[in-house]
């Protein structure tokens, strides 16, 4: 399990411990998975029978736009390390993890997986999409060349405990929770929201993810990356207003124009993951509750 740490990672771990398996994992100071020497030693050493790389660097859409060289180097070199020592450690099973950025800006929807490449990105967040792609990219070459069973899983927006809540590098979603909850306190008259609050986004809580990646983990063994979303959307400022209800705030909400809209909309077709028999089990407002309980709980600000 590479990446155990984040919110993506600890949720897969928290859904693979009721699972039939051993996990291993490493911390940032055991193992730097941009470190190709190291990378290939900790497998050699460990043996792994099967990888999720849920580790990336990731963040919002202001943290993509200011640091491109990060999420495009960072990203590649820890897909690449990852992929290619798993290749050598003969690993049986790899499951590699994107984003729902890959696809072009303007592209119909929902979202199907024969989209990709089909048209330009959207350029807050290229360089992250360009490094997502790689790595669907390596997992069709290492299997088409080598025969290995490495897949790839491309979720939509996702949120859930453990999040960021970082307000310059963090997703709308936390930054939300964090926004309200202040202005609550502090009783201010209303919160600032970026870009014109139209744009539209596709949710998912990171446990029904997890689900999803163990049933593909069990049961997808092909070369072409699969969809994963809950198959609903609304705009930005839909949500704010919903985050503001779960967390008591009733003042204003204003739309910052000066920061970017990103894409307008990034709904998936999940039709083929549906077909396998996944579909989410937490509603949006059910998990905005508990991202925001974990918000409190945890004071990560
Ligand atoms: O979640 P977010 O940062 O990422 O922003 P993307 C989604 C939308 O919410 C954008 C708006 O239209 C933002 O302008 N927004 C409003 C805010 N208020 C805020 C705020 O306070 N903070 C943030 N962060 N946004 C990212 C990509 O795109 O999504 C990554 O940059 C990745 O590559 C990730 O794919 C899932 O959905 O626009």
């Amino acid at each position: 399990m590479a990446g155990h740490r984040g919110m993506v990672g600890s949720a897969i771990a928290r859904r693979l411990a009721r699972e039939d398996c051993e996990i291993l994992t490493a911390t940032r100071d055991d193992l730097d998975l941009m470190n190709q020497a190291a990378v290939r030693a900790w497998f050699a050493d460990h043996r792994p029978d099967v990888v999720v790389v849920a580790a990336a660097k990731v963040g919002g859409i202001l943290a993509n736009d200011s640091y491109p060289a990060d999420f495009l180097y960072n990203n590649l070199m820890i897909e690449a390390n990852l992929i290619e020592a798993s290749h050598r450690a003969d690993v049986a099973k790899l499951l590699f993890l994107g984003s729902s950025c890959i696809y072009p800006k303007f592209v119909e929807q929902p979202i199907h997986e024969e989209s990709l490449l089909t048209g330009p990105l959207e350029p807050t967040n290229e360089w992250y999409a360009i490094a997502k792609i790689a790595g669907i990219k390596l997992c069709q070459a290492y299997r088409r060349q080598y025969g290995h069973d490495f897949i790839s899983a491309m979720p939509t927006n996702l949120y859930g405990p453990g999040d960021n809540f970082d307000l310059n590098t963090s997703h709308v979603l936390p930054a939300l929770i964090r926004k309200a909850y202040e202005a609550k306190q502090a009783h201010a008259a209303a919160i600032e929201i970026w870009g014109t609050g139209t744009p539209r986004r596709e949710f998912l809580h990171v446990d029904d993810l997890a689900d999803a990646c163990v049933l593909l983990l069990k049961r997808y063994s092909h070369y072409d990356h699969i969809n994963v979303g809950s198959g609903e959307d609304q705009t930005i400022l839909d949500l704010a207003h919903l985050v503001c209800e779960v967390v008591g705030f009733s003042g204003d909400i204003h739309c910052n124009t000066d920061k970017p809209d990103g894409t307008p909309r990034k709904l998936m077709a999940a039709d083929k993951l549906r077909a396998m028999g996944w579909s989410p089990a937490i509603s949006l407002p059910t998990g905005i509750a508990g991202a925001y309980q974990w918000f409190l709980d945890h004071k990560v600000f």
